[in-house]
This record gives structure tokens, C-alpha cells and sequence, in this order.
């Protein structure tokens, strides 16, 4: 009897978590280059992880310059199960503070937003 309430307590625990990580959001784990580092040489890409995988199509991430321009990036590719999103930059990132904006859509349906920045001082 013991067995079987300890089995149920386990089972109802399991199925909470589960319905939990498919109602969160996708948030922003991690950067590279991280939120408020500072890099000694331009980076040639723009690696953000999430908390959940993401819907390509309805993700994306803007560059901004010290100047308050838009830095040409490239396109976005998934990686890391479609937690990751890479973007090139090509362009050779002068000496400054650079603002990242990223919105993007998870596959359970919910968009999300945020911005960091990074410094780059050669
Ligand atoms: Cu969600």
C-alpha cells in the first residue's frame, strides 16, 4: 500500500514538472559575448542559448553600434537541440558598447524579449 502511494506521489511530481517546463517561456540563459562583458577582439558571432527551443522563422536579433546604428548581421541558424541561436557578424566591430536585441518565438507558442550589451575594446 505504501508502495503504491509512494508510486502515485512520484508519478503526480513527474507530471507537474513536465506541464511546467511546457508552459515556461524561453528566456535568455546565456550570451556569448556576455551580458555586460567586455571582449578584447570583435567577435565573429552572436551565440545566445535559451531556456527552450525555439521557432526559427519567428526568432531573431538586432545589432546595434556605439553610434545607435544597426550593425549588418547575418542570417540566424538553430543549434544546441534549437536552444541556441548563432548569428555571424562579418562586419569588424570597432571599439565601443554594442547593444543585442533578440525576440524570439518557442515552440510552445510564446514570444519573449530582451536586450544586453557587450563592449568590445580592442
Ligand atoms: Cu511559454
Amino acid at each position: 500500500m505504501a508502495t503504491t502511494i509512494t508510486r502515485l506521489g512520484l508519478a503526480a511530481i513527474l507530471a507537474l514538472g513536465l506541464a511546467g517546463q511546457a508552459f515556461a517561456h524561453a528566456h535568455l540563459k546565456s550570451a556569448a559575448p556576455a551580458d555586460k562583458s567586455t571582449a578584447t577582439s570583435s567577435p565573429n558571432e552572436l551565440d545566445l542559448t535559451f531556456t527552450e527551443s525555439l521557432n526559427l522563422k519567428f526568432s531573431g536579433v538586432k545589432l546595434t553600434g556605439p553610434d545607435k546604428a544597426a550593425v549588418k548581421i547575418g542570417d540566424p541558424t538553430l543549434t544546441r537541440k534549437g536552444m541556441g541561436l548563432t548569428v555571424p557578424v562579418s562586419t569588424p566591430l570597432g571599439a565601443g558598447t554594442y547593444t543585442v536585441e533578440w525576440h524570439v518565438l518557442s515552440t510552445d507558442g510564446h514570444k519573449t524579449n530582451g536586450s544586453y550589451t557587450f563592449t568590445v575594446k580592442p
